[in-house]
């Protein structure tokens, strides 16, 4: 139930004549972290009455508040990967109180560039929290790479864009090393 008190309305003297179906109200300052609704009454000719309330508007000055970015799709954290042709990332922990974040922004950059967005460019990847990137060349072996995101409210600001700690590009297999040491020292 939606309580409304009279010091909280801005009232429009103004009567409404059908087939109107909009108005704009100017002139009022709209402050942060508080929720607005319009209410319309409307009257029939005998005097009978409807009212109907918005649900509700606030006004958003703040950017996406940002989260954390992982390598892989799921929990934990990769250091590694094998695969030169996929890029995984997954990410969670962007909020945006005021207007809520309309969808996610995604690139991709050598480990010694973040920011770049070298390997794939920055673009809108929807409200996903996880994504497989396939890029046209091969990563190279050796090299690391960052999975990198940011958030975009409705009304669309942005929030600063999040690196992974990075993947290395690890293909080939661990080399065997002989041991030096004999029994002896070992029981030692
Ligand atoms: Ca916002
Ligand atoms: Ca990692």
């Amino acid at each position: 139930m939606l309580y409304i008190t009279g010091h909280d309305l801005h009232e429009v003297t103004k009567n409404l004549q059908p087939p109107l179906t909009s108005y704009n109200i100017t002139g009022l300052r709209y402050e942060e972290n508080t929720k607005y609704y319009t209410i319309v009454q409307a009257f029939n000719l005998a005097g009978l009455h409807t009212t109907e309330v918005s649900d509700g508007f606030m006004l958003d000055l703040e950017p996406p508040s940002p989260g954390i970015v992982m390598d892989g799709l799921v929990l934990l954290d990769k250091h590694a990967t094998s695969d030169t042709n996929r890029v995984q990332s997954f990410w969670h922990g962007f909020s945006d109180t005021e207007s809520g974040i309309k969808n996610y922004e995604y690139c991709i950059s050598s480990g010694d560039l973040p920011g770049e967005c070298d390997i794939k460019p920055l673009s809108p990847v929807g409200i996903v929290t996880d994504i497989e990137f396939y890029p046209d060349i091969p990563l190279k072996h050796g090299g690391a790479i960052q999975g990198e995101v940011r958030a975009r409210d409705v009304v669309g600001h942005v929030s600063k864009l999040v690196s992974s700690n990075g993947v290395i590009i690890d293909t080939t297999a661990p080399v065997r090393v002989k041991s030096a040491l004999n029994v002896n020292q070992i029981l030692i």
